[in-house]
């Protein structure tokens, strides 16, 4: 730490994913987790929705003895709290509220956030109330403990994560200005929105008026919501440099701080636990393989993976599924490829008839009618993966050399058909592909080279830009492929990605380890015991604004 550095003696994490497992951020929260208790011990307090309203939840365990005094005046001040430890390394505090009931506040919560703020939602539709409920009943909470520690003779920090919160934030600020504030945002939602609808974000950046485009691609809510966050907060930060000149341009606030997000090694088993990990995953994948397809792989099949939320284009799962039509229909390699789509779609529920196959003492040798999905969707038809699978002629026979599995559901262990967490699964694969165009950071493919799994990505990726950042070499020097993505580069990025694929399937089994240790160095460089650092200077900005 630097001399005269500022640190929170109370530090308040408010995130729509904490104890709520629905994309990166809580991957950002859970793995920062241990080093925050390390420093700030139980003063370092997250804050998330308590969408199990008062039922068991897999990630949170209630200790009714903390802050046990405080719980008694919250519930005085129409607080529906509970206080406990949410189930990760380090356990840190958590506290979760149950805004369910809180929705009469929403006229004058908006009213006043027009008047003190211009925050215009007027036009808001889908999330946007329900974000901005819970974030205003997490503030409440703010306000609250404050009060009840004496919250002005210490320096506090309330840390706001994405849009959804802003209006917490905005809240925080207004009634408590001793308070020190921070915004993260992990993208730009109009930034987001302009790459999502197909128009060029990269090349014409400088150009676009993120006010303009709010109101053309209708997000004017979201969007000014999160720029008056941006604009009030103490400290604002972002994920990586090229978020942060996407902020510069359309909320017109550049970043105090990139805080690139970390990874802690002690989610990634060790020696033995790791072999037996990747050998159990692995079986998995083959099962999985041969009940959809009627034969079992080769012993030596190439499993590569894409994963992460359904943002078809922007995460590239599009680019994922052309290269692998393209090396289908034009690879001479004898080397049988499976690749899987792991990307939570509207699951309807396990296929029985798939379930089945895989519990069946012997094994069946037929193909089910429907050999690429291992699960039922209530919207098949619509769904943009399998009609872009079925479009690109995959089939899955067993004289293909390329074949492709939607896995459509979570992975927490419980969806009926792999029935184990992602990480569990994720160690099994040969290698992973994220040819993202919008990507603000891209924790998949760090989470893959912390696993040892070698990684394709593009330099559209926060992730990609910071490994290429690290100097020379490619693949085989760091375990991440950074595949060159524009604007208008879709085709050559396809051919480059199939070639890549095609080129780490052929390795041998020293080159693939040596390639694996490669990735595990590089993900060692991502620890959160370096980045913190980012953390505590925006901590200290903030706190410095206070004085
Ligand atoms: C965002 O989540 P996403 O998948 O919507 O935040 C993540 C954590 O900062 C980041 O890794 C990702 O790129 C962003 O897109």
């Amino acid at each position: 730490m630097e001399k005269g550095q500022l640190t929170p003696d109370y530090l308040f994490e408010v995130s729509w994913e904490v104890c709520n497992l629905v994309g990166g951020i809580y991957t950002v929260l859970s793995t920062k987790a241990k080093t925050l208790q390390k420093i700030n011990k139980d003063k370092n307090i997250f804050i998330g929705p308590d969408l199990w309203k008062g039922k068991e939840s897999p990630y949170f365990t209630e200790n009714p003895s903390l802050l046990k005094e405080w719980k008694m005046q919250a519930s005085n001040e129409n607080l529906q709290v509970r206080v406990g430890r949410w189930n990760i390394p380090g356990k840190p505090v958590v506290i979760l509220v149950d805004f369910s009931r809180m929705f009469d506040v929403r006229n004058e919560l908006f009213t006043n956030m027009w008047n003190w703020y211009g925050v215009d939602s007027l036009y808001a539709y889908g999330d946007y109330d329900e974000s901005c409920i819970f974030s205003y009943a997490a503030a409440r909470v703010i306000e609250s403990l404050y009060k009840y520690i004496g919250g002005d003779n210490y320096n506090v920090v309330a840390h706001f994560d994405e849009w959804i919160t802003g209006m917490g934030l905005l809240y925080v600020k207004h009634q408590l200005p001793k308070v020190a504030t921070i915004f993260t945002t992990h993208a730009t939602s109009i930034g987001r929105s302009i790459a999502g609808n197909n128009k060029p974000l990269y090349d014409y950046l400088a150009a676009y008026n993120g006010d303009q485009m709010a109101r053309e691609l209708n997000m004017v809510a979201k969007h000014s919501l999160e720029k008056a966050a941006a604009h009030n907060a103490d400290c604002f930060t972002t994920v990586s440099d090229i978020t942060a000149r996407e902020c510069t341009q359309l909320l017109e606030r550049t970043p105090d701080v990139v805080t690139p997000n970390g990874f802690e090694e002690n989610f990634v088993p060790k020696g033995i636990a790791y072999t037996q990990g990747r050998e159990a995953a692995r079986a998995k994948l083959i099962k999985i393989a041969a009940s959809l397809i009627g034969y079992k792989p080769s012993k030596d099949a190439f499993f590569i993976a894409t994963s992460g939320r359904y943002e078809y284009k922007n995460k590239g799962i599009n680019l994922f599924i052309e290269s692998l039509r393209r090396l289908k229909e034009q690879s001479t390699s004898k080397k049988e490829i499976i690749a899987f789509v792991l990307v939570p779609a509207w699951v309807n529920a396990a296929r029985e008839d798939l379930a089945e196959k895989m519990n069946a003492k012997k094994f069946d040798h037929t193909a089910l009618p429907d050999p690429l999905i291992t699960h039922s969707l209530n919207n098949y038809n619509e769904d943009m993966i399998m009609n872009q699978l079925h479009g690109s002629g995959f089939k899955n026979l067993a004289s293909d050399k390329v074949k492709i599995i939607f896995v459509p559901s979570y992975l927490r262990g419980d969806d009926g058909i792999v029935n184990m967490p992602y990480y569990n699964l994720l160690i099994g694969f040969d290698a992973t592909a994220f040819p993202s165009y919008y990507e603000p950071w891209g924790y998949t493919p760090l989470e893959s080279v912390a696993f040892g799994i070698p990684t394709i990505t593009t330099d559209l990726s926060g992730f990609g830009l910071w490994t290429d950042s690290l100097g020379e070499g490619g693949l085989e020097a760091k375990g991440v492929a950074i595949l060159h993505r524009g604007d208008s580069n879709f085709d050559e990025v396809a051919d480059g990605l199939a070639m890549t694929v095609h080129s780490l399937s052929v390795k041998t089994d020293t080159e693939r380890k040596a390639i694996s240790e490669a990735a595990k160095k590089t993900a060692a460089k991502a620890q959160w015991k370096y980045f913190i650092s980012y953390y505590s200077q925006a901590y200290d900005i903030a706190l410095q604004k206070k004085k």
